[in-house]
């Protein structure tokens, strides 16, 4: 039974008070935050484990081996990855995007190739691209949205043609909660011959993923968004496509033999993990999914499909207010902006009632552009929020129209 007090319960921060008033968290699209069995696992590997892996012949660096590998295992069966080697520790989504641009697009992209994204991508999907195109003489081509935020599956399927050779795509915009239909795309792309990266930074904490039954070719995600830890995040990718690929950072443990003359590389996933692991944040960001799992992401959904829908009715009553993303099908990020108020201030002011939401561009400056609006305001939700963080939400928004529209 999904049992929100008793989940609750196991996140101190949310005992917290911020500004004389009980914390109410809802910027969670941002970071989520920890339940302690994730910060026993980090501070656990420093007081008993600490040791540096795939190095020592000592026992401390086998438990400390064991202990990262047993991780590597958690994400591939919460991913439905076909083999263990298919995942890649990074620092987060952005350096796993990265490293697909740099070390795939470098070895395959030429001048007139086309690279597909979407208007509702998250900077770390688009920059990284866009270095690339600059490189190899490639091409971007951006699949445009309407105004509930859903994209235009009539003008994508015009834009594929046997030019386009990566599809990048997030899985849940950011900015506007969109829901996109990554496997029909997949599909459709896979039928041109291009090859599929799907940024699923936004989706692994609200919606089952499986990698196979996508049939994507690449897919990331980052572990503080999903209760882990910063500063470690997933590349998975399938086997063939990572073999063939020239490594991205170079150094210890991404080698098999070096002389002066000429290095050999490790096989995969070792080949990109270059240097010391964030050993500590994989380690906790497997037992991060082993909590997810434990609660189930079908009642997670559940639970923050309520709460969006109490929150879009709670929004009725303030008509200066305005849903930016009102797709059919969207997650948990309720994103707005009210006529006369700046979102930095709707920010601020909300903050001073203890509720902490995000307000900007969100790093997604092309969907600003879309909606002619230079920032929103964003709450969004995660397992542990409740309908009194609602509540606060929309007490203190009403206090904001008291003080800018009367
Ligand atoms: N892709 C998407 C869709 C994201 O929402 C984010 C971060 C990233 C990639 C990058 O993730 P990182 O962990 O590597 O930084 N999104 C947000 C956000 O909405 N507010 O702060 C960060």
């Amino acid at each position: 039974m999904f049992n929100v007090a008793q989940i609750r319960g196991q996140f101190p921060i949310l005992k917290s008070s911020v500004r004389g008033k009980p914390l109410v968290y809802l910027d969670n699209a941002a970071t989520t935050q920890k339940p302690q069995c994730v910060i026993d696992a980090e501070s656990n590997y420093y007081d008993v484990l600490n040791a540096n892996v795939h190095r020592g012949v000592h026992k401390l660096s086998q438990d400390a081996t064991d202990a990262f590998e047993k991780a590597r295992d958690t994400i591939q069966h919460f991913i439905g990855a076909a083999h263990r080697e298919e995942i890649i520790f990074t620092r987060g989504a952005t350096e796993a995007i990265n490293l697909v641009a740099s070390s795939w697009g470098r070895a395959n992209l030429k001048p007139g190739d086309e690279i597909l994204l979407s208007q509702m991508e998250h900077h770390a999907n688009i920059v990284p691209w866009q270095l690339i195109a600059e490189q190899t003489g490639a091409k971007i081509k951006v699949i445009p949205m309407d105004d509930t935020g859903t994209l235009d599956l009539t003008q994508f399927e015009a834009l594929l043609s046997s030019k386009t050779k990566m599809l990048g795509i997030t899985q849940v915009s950011n900015a506007l909660g969109t829901v996109n239909p990554v496997q029909y795309m997949i599909e459709k792309a896979h039928q041109v011959g291009a090859l599929v990266l799907v940024d699923g930074a936004q989706s692994i904490l609200h919606q089952t993923v499986n990698v196979t039954e996508l049939d994507c070719d690449f897919f990331v995600f980052s572990g503080h968004k999903l209760y882990g830890p910063t500063g470690i995040g997933v590349l998975y990718g399938k086997k063939a496509l990572l073999n063939a690929m020239p490594p991205y950072q170079a150094g210890g443990d991404m080698i098999f033999k070096v002389t002066f003359e000429k290095s050999t590389f490790n096989h995969l996933p070792y080949k990109f993990e270059a240097g010391t692991p964030h050993i500590a944040g994989a380690i906790a960001l497997g037992t991060a999914i082993e909590f997810v799992q434990s609660i189930g992401l079908k009642d997670i959904a559940h639970h923050e499909a309520e709460l969006l829908d109490y929150a879009a009715q709670q929004a009725r009553s303030i008509p200066q207010l305005r849903v930016i993303g009102q797709a059919k099908d969207k997650v948990s990020v309720f994103s707005f902006v009210m006529d006369g108020v700046h979102p930095h201030d709707i920010g601020t002011i909300l903050d001073s009632e203890g509720v902490a939401i995000r307000t900007g561009h969100h790093c997604a400056m092309p969907v600003m552009d879309y909606f002619k609006i230079p920032a929103t305001a964003r709450a969004s939700l995660a397992l542990y929020n409740t309908k009194e963080d609602i509540d606060a939400l929309f007490v203190a928004l009403h206090r904001v129209t008291e003080m800018f529209l009367k």
